[in-house]
């Protein structure tokens, strides 16, 4: 078996440079929008990639929405990974990378908040540094937020802050889950990460800077949905805390 749990050789196409893992949950009214700004902002680059979208049986329909664009495009660019129910993000990351041939992954949020206009600068730093790892971060020169109330900008800052200091951690942005990963890398990464919700990017990015691994940051204006529910509640706070105490105790 590979690293990832892939049969050897199976699934892998000579030639994708990039596979971009794209979770969905009722994103029915993004994906195509998204789909035709990554086309269009990758098209400049001349780089290989695919798009895996991974949907848990949205009710919305989302699954449908990706096999009208598979129908489209052709299902060398758009992978659609359909699962019987909602399973959470670490999960869906995990049999997103399954199908990945890429050989670096960029993960990416359906709703427009990880504009992929950013994407040439990911592709960009990752190769001037040769880097494991490229995180886009909010909390940078260059970086921001738009969209949000104070109480959300103040609780994602203070998490982030928190965190660091707790962690010693030298991200700036352990919460954000816009990144590109060399492909081993992350699935190394994802064997090991237990947390869920936002914790969940942050024990990816710490156990990284553990393992020694190379970690370069460009910086992303996070814009907040513009179509579909935000899904931040009591439970998220207290699984951040939760998996932060977790982090602290056993790193
Ligand atoms: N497959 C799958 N995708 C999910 C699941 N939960 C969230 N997603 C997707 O993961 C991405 C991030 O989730 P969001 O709900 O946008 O989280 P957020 O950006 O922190 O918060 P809001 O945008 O304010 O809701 C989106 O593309 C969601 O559709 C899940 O359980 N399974
Ligand atoms: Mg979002």
């Amino acid at each position: 078996m590979a690293g990832d749990g892939r049969p050897e050789g199976a699934g892998t196409r000579k030639g994708v440079e990039y596979s971009i893992i794209v979770p969905t949950y009722n994103e029915r009214e993004n994906v195509g929008a998204l789909l035709w700004i990554l086309r269009a902002e990758l098209a400049a680059l001349a780089v290989s990639y695919e798009v895996v979208f991974v949907d848990d049986n949205s009710p919305d329909g989302t699954a449908d929405a990706v096999r009208e664009l598979q129908a489209a495009f052709g299902p060398e660019l758009v992978h659609l990974v359909s699962r019987p129910g909602k399973q959470g993000l670490g999960s869906a990351y995990a049999a997103g990378l399954r199908e990945a041939n890429g050989e670096f992954v960029i993960l990416m949020d359906a709703d427009l908040s990880h504009h992929p206009k950013h994407l040439p600068a990911f592709i960009s730093s990752q190769r001037a540094s040769n880097a494991d790892i490229v995180t886009g971060t909010r909390y940078r020169l260059g970086g921001g937020v738009a969209g949000w109330n104070l109480a959300r900008k103040l609780t994602s800052r203070g998490a982030n802050i928190l965190a660091s200091f707790l962690l010693g951690a030298r991200t700036s942005d352990l919460t954000g889950a816009y990144r590109l990963y060399r492909r081993d890398v992350l699935a190394d990464l994802l064997c090991r990460t237990r947390s869920r919700g936002y914790a969940f990017q942050m024990e990816v990015i710490v156990r990284a800077q553990y393992d020694g691994r190379r970690i370069e940051e460009v910086p992303i204006v996070f814009v907040d949905r513009l179509y579909g529910t935000s899904k931040l509640g009591v439970g998220e706070y207290v699984q951040f805390a939760r998996g932060l105490l977790g982090l602290l105790l056993e790193l």
